[in-house]
């Protein structure tokens, strides 16, 4: 019986993510606890966060301003895995889109 339930909230739950997902979008961004639609304050949220890593305010994230973000209390390969995650176009920096894309998968 438990799994049952657990299995119906499961099917609930992908079914919801599926029509949000596939549905159509109306642009408001409104608010949803189990949608991936990103609201304004989440959206604010990542700017601020990514505005705190870009120290030189170029538009980019260098993996200089995330050593000194992490007062170099970051491993190489933590450094690694994070660009290899989140820098789409190989370009050795990271940009607010990139970033914004990265921490919306990493969150949802
Ligand atoms: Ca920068």
């Amino acid at each position: 019986m438990l799994v049952l339930r657990r299995l119906l909230v499961t099917v609930c739950v992908l079914l919801l993510g599926t029509s949000i997902a596939s549905g159509q979008s109306d642009g408001s961004g409104k608010k949803d606890s189990v949608g991936r639609e990103l609201s304004s304050d989440e959206l604010e949220e990542y700017k601020k966060d990514f505005i705190d890593f870009d120290l030189n305010a170029d538009g980019h994230i260098d993996a200089q301003e995330i050593r000194i973000a992490f007062k170099n209390d970051i491993h190489p390969r933590e450094l690694y895995q994070f660009f290899f995650d989140v820098d789409q176009d190989d370009s050795g920096t990271v940009t607010m889109e990139e970033y914004i894309d990265y921490a919306i998968t990493v969150e949802g």
